[in-house]
């Protein structure tokens, strides 16, 4: 930041902490605050976004200037109107071609693409003007959000220059939202899709929705549940996402619909849902049909198949490549597109749970239908606080592929706890799938296998009913973050973390700083007091609220801690070299050579491919034992130091958005030390080992960890 762009910024962030201090705020309006700058600033704000011309008329480009009109009358009190002619202190929204006509000497941008957009203040006869320039309305309003995200942090939009362009086709969210309204993993409430009175109510919180999914970029959601209900592709269903489709369309948010593979029989009465039966197959045209007649600009299906105890392709002794394209060759005419969940592992399958993905999967690369893109979770298990990328990232090269990850924190202590996704998701992103130079993650799903139209990421929402849309302030940063990454899988999660704050809160460096170190520092807290060291779902049962290491007893044994942790007197860790399930020869061979031996597996994934014995020495000199205990310990301090610096920023926060999150960091604190005391009492046990040196001993014995029950806990359904 230059000189002059700094005290600008200070200036607005000096005058706005006390401001944003008086007032509540209950966290409805995300990062799109608005809120008055300082007096000063203020005025200058005012002179430099004083009309808003719009050479071209659509509904994406009314809710451009709806946007501009509204966070600059927030930030410098008066909305600037429209005028037809160009005059210094105007933000022009325009296409090369409109620009030049209006005498703005610009060139062509083909490098924006179709989405991108570029920012630039320059100078207009005498003055300046603000340009944002894109090659499409979407491009145009995608950069109304930025242009006013940058003011937000502090930015003085005459002077900006600044472009971009998505790097990932598609950007979306998946929703777990059921048609009774309740949230699969769902921790802020109930749905917001109020089914029962769509499509005749239209929420003015549909549009708040898509508002902040477009300012970010997101570009399609899945509407419902990957565990889905047949009913949500009946005719009373279909309407319903339609309306839902009209008020997103303006903001480039496509519909999509998670499919329930057996629908032709539960829906259509018919005796099958073979996908090579030919009754099977109209029926799929015939509803792909009736949707797009509803909905034009239907995205497609997503499918969970042979899943989870969910019908599929297997059923019938089919593939899943043979599954898919039934539903690929039904929304094909339309332009629609299937997303196939990689997401399988069977019950009656002995082999390792996190090698079942890739054996299924790997042989049928290059064999699905054109239109159909493979998603796969970042890891081989569940998204879990740490787990290697995927393999199929490095093996399915003629397929495109999508990544999923989770917003919702299922496995990282909910919407209480506060952990910063930013860094597991650009962790996985980052990772080498060759070992050897590349390609990384992000840049298999940029390829796309070949077709980039088809490359994307998606995130399962943390978004509910709740005032402040996630459950909790910090949860917002996840859906931020999420959107970031999907446009630029190699945007930095610190910078984004640093954005994220100084428009949520206020860009005083005083709070930024501080905050941005703990949002960095949260998500391998998480590990440590939950899994550290490769340790992988030692959450208790079902609703996975707290830990559970000890359960051994569930119908399957993957469901069971124990299966990953396989701890006994000698050890513990997971053998996933070729002395154990060899899933590392899922990896490339640079990578799997490394991973084949402790020493040179990264610390952090150790017990995710080796069995150990307690007694192996860490890097560090400690042996294994001790060093286990040591994280736990250094994951609840970690947790005491987030509350103690967040206590200290009382100054400049509103007082809502402060109380909430002090109250959730409490909680954290004490469900670390309740992760961190119930996983040593059980290591101990099954161990034999004494705690090391100046180590507190668990609060409790390991019968009354044990002996606890959350019948009621949310998101499980
Ligand atoms: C698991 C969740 C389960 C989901 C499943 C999925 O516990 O509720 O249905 O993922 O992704 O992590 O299909």
């Amino acid at each position: 930041m230059g000189l002059r762009l700094w005290r600008w910024a200070m200036m607005v962030a000096l005058a706005s902490a006390p401001l944003g201090a008086a007032r509540a705020d209950d966290g409805y309006d995300l990062w799109l605050r608005y809120r008055p700058v300082a007096a000063p600033a203020r005025a200058a704000l005012a002179a430099q976004a004083r009309s808003l011309v719009i050479p071209g008329r659509s509904a994406t480009l009314d809710a451009a200037a709806a946007e501009l009109r509204r966070g600059l009358g927030g930030m410098a009190g008066v909305a600037p109107p429209a005028a037809a002619t160009l005059a210094p202190g105007a933000i022009l929204l325009a296409r090369p071609a409109e620009a030049r006509r209006l005498g703005v000497a610009v060139a062509d941008a083909p490098e924006l693409g179709r989405e991108g957009f570029r920012l630039r203040g320059m100078a207009w006869r005498g003055g300046r003007i603000t340009l944002v320039l894109a090659n499409s309305d979407l491009g145009l309003l995608y950069g109304a959000f930025r242009l006013l995200e940058r003011i937000e942090a502090g930015e003085r939009p005459d002077r900006i220059d600044f472009a971009t362009a998505p790097h990932l086709a598609l950007r979306m969210l998946d929703h777990w939202d059921n048609l009774d309204g309740g949230v699969e993993r769902g921790y802020a409430g109930h749905s917001i899709w109020d089914w029962w009175h769509l499509p005749d109510r239209a929420d003015p919180r549909y549009t708040d929705y898509a508002r902040a999914n477009a300012s970010i970029g997101i570009n399609g959601t899945v509407l419902n549940n990957v565990n889905a209900s047949a009913e949500s592709l009946s005719p009373r269903y279909i309407a319903k996402a339609a309306a839902l489709a009209d008020i997103f369309r303006p903001y480039g948010i496509k519909v999509y619909l998670s499919a329930r593979f057996s629908a032709p029989i539960e829906l259509g009465g018919l005796k099958t849902a073979d996908p090579l039966d030919p009754g099977v197959r109209a029926w799929w045209r015939a509803k792909a049909d009736e949707i797009y007649r509803a909905i034009p600009d239907f995205g497609g299906f997503l499918v969970k198949a042979n899943s989870e105890g969910q019908p599929g392709p297997q059923d019938y002794h089919r593939s899943h490549a043979e599954g898919a394209a039934a539903l690929a060759d039904a929304v094909r005419p339309h332009g629609g597109v299937i997303l196939y969940r990689a997401f399988v592992y069977a019950h009656d399958n002995p082999e390792d749970r996190a090698k079942q993905a890739y054996d299924d999967f790997k042989p049928l690369d290059g064999r699905f239908a054109d239109n159909v893109i493979v998603q796969v979770k970042n890891g081989p298990i569940d998204f879990q606080p740490r787990e290697p990328f995927h393999p199929l990232f490095g093996a399915m090269l003629r397929t495109p592929l999508m990544m999923e990850v989770q917003i919702t924190k299922e496995y990282l202590g909910f919407a209480t706890h506060l952990v910063y996704l930013g860094p597991l998701f650009e962790e996985v992103l980052r990772s080498d799938t060759s070992g050897a130079g590349g390609p990384s993650v992000a840049q298999v799903l940029e390829r796309g296998a070949g077709r980039p139209g088809l490359g994307g990421m998606a995130g399962v929402a943390n978004i509910g009913d709740d005032r402040n849309w996630s459950g909790s302030i910090f949860d917002q940063a996840n859906w931020f973050a999420f959107g970031r990454l999907a446009w630029d899988p190699e945007a930095s999660s610190e910078a984004i973390a640093r954005e994220w704050t100084a428009i949520s809160f206020t860009p005083d460096p005083r709070f930024v700083t501080p905050v941005v170190a703990m949002m960095m520092g949260s998500r391998e807290a998480a590990v440590n007091y939950m899994t550290p060291l490769g340790l992988a779902h030692q959450m208790a049962t079902g609703h996975h609220y707290g830990p559970g290491p000890w359960v051994h007893d569930l119908a399957r044994p993957e469901w069971n801690p124990t299966y990953y942790a396989r701890a006994d007197a000698d050890g513990i860790g997971f053998d996933r070299t070729a002395t154990g399930s060899n899933a590392i020869a899922q990896y490339a061979p640079d990578l799997a050579r490394r991973l084949a031996d402790p020493r040179t597996t990264p610390e952090a994934l150790l017990l995710w491919f080796h069995h150990l014995p307690w007694s192996y020495r860490l890097a560090d000199g400690e042996t294994l034992w001790e060093g286990l205990v040591r994280h736990y310990d250094r994951g609840v301090a970690s947790v005491a130091a987030m509350r103690r610096q967040w206590a200290a920023l009382a100054p400049y926060v509103d007082p809502e958005r402060f109380a909430l999150t002090e109250t959730y960091l409490a909680i954290q604190q004490r469900e670390a030390q309740w992760w961190r005391d119930a996983s040593i009492a059980y290591w101990r046990s099954v161990s034999h080992r004494p705690l090391p040196a100046n180590v507190a001993p668990p609060a409790h014995d390991l019968d009354y960890y044990e002996s606890l029950r959350f019948p009621y806990a949310p998101g499980h359904i």
